[in-house]
């Protein structure tokens, strides 16, 4: 076994030929990982096969190299079409690697990567895959709170942007990010005038051999939702991830043939593996990625690529469904759609196939790991009413009550799942590992539900202070610390409340100081804004108390204050 861990800043020829890498894993003690016991048991149901992304491109591009992988078609230079085959993205790769080598980065260094849905992200993600690096997965919304958290909890060495996305300027995040980060070396700029940094578009060199990472070897951090005051980032391995691409693959009839349709921001679990981008490319079909979700511009590319499968969260799913009936393009192309991030209404599913002409697939999912599908055989209320149940015969899924007893099937109680592609821990977070995981090792996710009968679940609500605002998570703790740094501010709650469209909004609920000067909801939503934090988090609503409701122990009610946020006296 290496002492070189997976995802230390370890110089470069730590890894060197003389100490090779174990063949499974180069270890990765930044958090707990599977028992031997249960890594042997997933092994030998073939579930881990000791693939890696690296690998599996690479294979593909042999196989079929002129078949095509990516298509953006309006992210290159000048807003041209680009078409990759699997021999040009593999090439790609292979020659980004050696440019990201070149400049010093190597295994186990962190790389935050922020891109919208362009086929640069395909690019740098593998060429990062190939080296052992690890992206973090950063939102186009992301801004400078959460970049610079990233960058500086990760160490990150690098840091990939656009120039102009949407109208915002990334290179001034990257300069505050810089600043905030010292061990951020490198800022790579794909598209548009590289300004101080960059260009990505000068970073690929002549390939070179490069020692590949092991399959049991972290890939990538995810982001968590989170609950708490700072996002907690998710190791995931080849092995396991893959894993999960090749189940939803296979639940989803993802093959050579599919052409799948990156709506969502392409870094977000959902899109990426569910079965998702990486779920295509595994199968060898083609990935259309969509620049904006809104459904003229789906709809276009769904016609002129012939689009057969695509992924949404719930408030997309019903303009999509509002908006096809009028649109003039022809859909008929598209097989199946899959709903998931946050509850989809059994209503708004009751309208998919009508307006859409496809299957549905509901999708209740976590970038911790375990992920569920209805089925394309279920019978349609199941489709309707449940979200589906888990990819793998290995997938653990217990039900419990406030003191961890095991329900009976049918009770509603926590979800606490464990299984072959569900972490045991997050990233350097030792105290959250104690308090999210069970010490025999289940993910407490947060998530109240029920089974049914034929082990669906169906997800009756959440456990966790976190808002679910139409599949983009906001923990409530970290909204709550930001309005709390406004000197006028005593105290701040920040709740759920029902929205029509985005299912959940969120409402904070503020007690200003006493004598502190007058305080208007706009300047609370103003002063969070201008603290740099993604513009889904700012509250939709600020709502002015003199006190909290309590418990019977005296802890402030949140089960109150989202009453009162529902009730119809709420004020606007
Ligand atoms: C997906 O992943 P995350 O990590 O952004 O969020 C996970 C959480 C779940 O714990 C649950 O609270 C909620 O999002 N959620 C749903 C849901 N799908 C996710 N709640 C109700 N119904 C659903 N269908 O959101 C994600 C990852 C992979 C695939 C799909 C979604």
């Amino acid at each position: 076994m290496s002492t070189v861990p997976a995802g230390a800043a370890a110089p470069e020829t730590a890894a060197g030929p003389e100490e090779p890498p174990s063949p499974r894993t180069t270890g990765a003690p930044e958090a707990p990982t599977w028992p031997e016991e249960f890594a042997a048991r997933y092994r030998a149901a073939g579930h881990w096969r000791g693939e890696t992304f690296g690998g599996m491109l690479r294979d593909r591009a042999e196989v079929h190299p002129d078949r095509i992988a990516v298509i953006d078609p309006a992210g290159g230079p000048a807003g041209g079409r680009r078409v990759w085959t699997y021999a040009e993205l593999d090439r790609r790769a292979d020659r980004m690697a050696a440019g990201f080598a070149a400049r010093g980065i190597g295994r186990g260094d962190r790389v935050v990567v922020q891109l919208p849905n362009v086929a640069e992200f395909f690019e740098v993600v593998f060429a990062l895959f190939r080296i052992g690096a690890l992206p973090v997965f950063a939102l186009p919304a992301h801004r400078k709170t959460e970049i610079g958290y990233f960058c500086s909890f990760t160490e990150a060495v690098a840091y990939v942007i656009p120039a102009v996305h949407e109208g915002f300027d990334y290179r001034t995040l990257a300069t505050t990010a810089r600043a905030q980060a010292p061990s951020l070396k490198h800022v790579f700029v794909a598209g548009g005038d590289a300004g101080y940094f960059e260009s990505l578009a000068e970073v690929p060199a002549e390939p070179v051999d490069l020692p590949e990472p092991a399959p049991g070897d972290l890939a990538f951090l995810q982001l968590s939702g989170g609950s708490t005051g700072v996002p907690k980032l998710i190791p995931r391995t080849h092995d396991d991830y893959i894993y999960s691409l090749r189940g939803s693959n296979e639940i989803c009839a993802v093959d050579e043939n599919s052409v799948y349709l990156c709506v969502l921001p392409a870094a977000h679990n959902f899109p990426l593996s569910s079965p998702g981008s990486l779920g295509t490319l595994y199968a060898g079909g083609r990935v259309v990625l969509c620049p904006r979700p809104v459904p003229d511009e789906a709809f276009r590319l769904i016609e002129s690529e012939g689009v057969t499968i695509t992924g949404v969260v719930p408030p997309l799913a019903l303009v999509w469904t509002e908006a096809a009936p009028r649109s003039a393009y022809d859909l008929g192309s598209l097989s199946v759609l899959l709903v998931g991030g946050a509850k989809f209404s059994e209503e708004t599913a009751r309208r998919v196939r009508p307006a859409l002409g496809c299957s549905l697939q509901q999708v209740f999912g976590m970038a911790e790991g375990l992920v569920n599908y209805t089925r394309l055989d279920d019978p349609q209320e199941t489709v309707l009413t449940t979200q589906g149940r888990p990819i793998s015969p290995d997938d653990e899924i217990l039900v419990v009550d406030d003191e961890d007893n095991e329900l009976p099937v049918g009770e509603t109680g926590h979800l606490l799942t464990r299984g072959p592609y569900t972490i045991r821990g997050y990233w350097k977070a030792p105290e959250h590992n104690a308090r999210s995981f069970t010490e025999d090792g289940f993910y407490r996710t947060g998530d109240v539900v029920r089974l049914t009968a034929t082990g669906h679940i169906v997800v009756e609500g959440r456990a966790k202070d976190q808002i679910n605002r139409g599949g983009e998570k906001i923990a409530a703790e970290e909204v709550e610390n930001h309005i709390l740094a406004h000197p006028a501010v005593h105290d701040a709650n920040v709740v759920a409340e029902p929205d029509p469209y985005l299912g959940e909004r969120t409402c904070a609920y503020v007690i200003l100081r006493p004598g502190a000067e007058p305080l208007r909801a706009p300047a609370v939503k103003k002063f969070v804004r201008e603290r740099g934090l993604a513009a889904y988090k700012v509250p939709d609503r600020v709502v002015f108390v003199d006190a909290f409701p309590k418990t019977g122990v005296g802890k402030v009610s949140k089960k109150d204050l989202r009453a009162a946020a529902t009730s119809p006296a709420a004020a606007p």
